[in-house]
Order: C-alpha cells, then sequence, then structure tokens
C-alpha cells in the first residue's frame, strides 16, 4: 500500500499503526511548506487535499478513522476493533470526538482561513486554541478507560490516534501533566517500537 503523509500531522496515527500491524508499506511524504496537497496530481488521489491518503487495492482512501478501521480488518487476528458491537460503538464514539472536535480544536491555530477572513478572527481563534485542547484533554482524562490503552485493557484503532493528537499538545500550550491518566497513555504509548519506526520515517 502506497501511504500519504506528512511531518506533524493526523497521519502519524496510519503510520503508528501500519507499523503496529507489520504490513508492507511505502511512505510518500508530503512538503506542506511547499503546499504539495494542493497540487493537482495530489487532488486526483485525495480530492480534499488533505493528509491521510491510503492507495489500496481497492482505490484511495482518506479519513484517518476509515483507514485505521480498513488497516485493523487486514489484521483480524489483532482484534484492533472490538468484537462487541457496544464496545466497538463506544470505540468510535471517541474516534469520532477525535476527528470531529478534538483536531478540529488544534486546527483552529494554523487553518483559520478554513472558517474565516480577518486577521482579528484568526488572532481570537489562536488566542482560543489552549482552552479548547485543554477541555478535550479533560474531557478524555474523565470519560475515556485509559486503562492503559484508551478503551480499556486492549490497544484499539483509537489509541494511535490519541496518541497523535497529543503530540501537538505542547505546541498548543497544553501540559499534559494536568491530565495525569491521559499523560500515562501518551508515555505508554511514546514507548512503543511502533512509534520509534514513525520517528524514524521522520514525520513525528
Ligand atoms: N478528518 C481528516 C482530517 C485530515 C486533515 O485535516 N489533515 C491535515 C493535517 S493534520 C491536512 O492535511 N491539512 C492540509 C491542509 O489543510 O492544507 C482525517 O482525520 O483524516
Amino acid at each position: 500500500m502506497k501511504f500519504y503523509c506528512a511531518p506533524k500531522t493526523v497521519s502519524i496515527a496510519t503510520a503508528i499503526l501500519l507499523e503496529e500491524t507489520g504490513l508492507a508499506y511505502e511512505a510518500v511524504k508530503l512538503d506542506f511548506a511547499a503546499a504539495e496537497q494542493t497540487k493537482p496530481d495530489y487532488r486526483r488521489i485525495n480530492p480534499k487535499g488533505r493528509v491521510p491518503t491510503l492507495i489500496t487495492e481497492r482505490g484511495s482512501l482518506t479519513e484517518t478513522g476509515a483507514i485505521l478501521e480498513y488497516i485493523a480488518a487486514q489484521v483480524p487476528e489483532m482484534n484492533l476493533v472490538p468484537a462487541d458491537p457496544w464496545d466497538a460503538a463506544q470505540m468510535r464514539a471517541v474516534m469520532y470526538y477525535l476527528a470531529a472536535t478534538f483536531h478540529v480544536n488544534h486546527a483552529h491555530k494554523v487553518r483559520g482561513s478554513r472558517w474565516a477572513d480577518q486577521q482579528s478572527s484568526y488572532q481570537d481563534m489562536i488566542a482560543k486554541v489552549p482552552e479548547t485542547m485543554g477541555q478535550s484533554c479533560a474531557f478524555v482524562e474523565e470519560n475515556c478507560a485509559l486503562s492503559p490503552f484508551a478503551m480499556g485493557t486492549d490497544m484499539t484503532v483509537a489509541d494511535p490516534w490519541l496518541f497523535t493528537i497529543c503530540t501537538w499538545l505542547d505546541g498548543d500550550g497544553v501540559d499534559i501533566t494536568a491530565y495525569p491518566r491521559l499523560a500515562a497513555h501518551f508515555e505508554m504509548m511514546h514507548a512503543r517500537p511502533s512509534v520509534a519506526a514513525v520517528k524514524e520515517l521522520g514525520i513525528l
């Protein structure tokens, strides 16, 4: 599989899961400074002009949640998506929160032009990021198992995603140690060989 990614982005989550599974993949790093994600060649692969994109034998797949679940389905023996429908739904509730709220809070720092045109609006959005990211940390701290994995004793596809978002906290002005259970999850994930391999890849 070909995997399009970029440094410091949510594509780290896909890279970690690929490493966890041992599936073969070829990483293609996009240069955001050169706006490679906006170029016609890339938009033909991902019309949203974002990362990650996974090129599978069935075609091009976008959206972290869809990609992570697709990868998990290639290795059913790893049980990366809970077999029990309620447990799986609980995991997806966390994942939708990561995609629609936690990540979007972070995006207000550098992608304000998606929502506003005035410079003063950008400044306002940037100023708000430590508060909203802190609120999301508190939500996860209070509502996820984090024992030790996001959903409990077993690793699921939610874990690399949560870890990836937490790599942004420092830059977003949030001290993760204020959320001890989340901080323990971050440290635990950070120690995994998959994360070391993604560092080696140069996107973390
Ligand atoms: N919901 C998407 C979000 C993807 C996304 O926003 N990726 C960002 C990087 S973290 C991106 O590619 N941004 C490029 C841009 O906005 O030009 C997912 O989780 O895959």
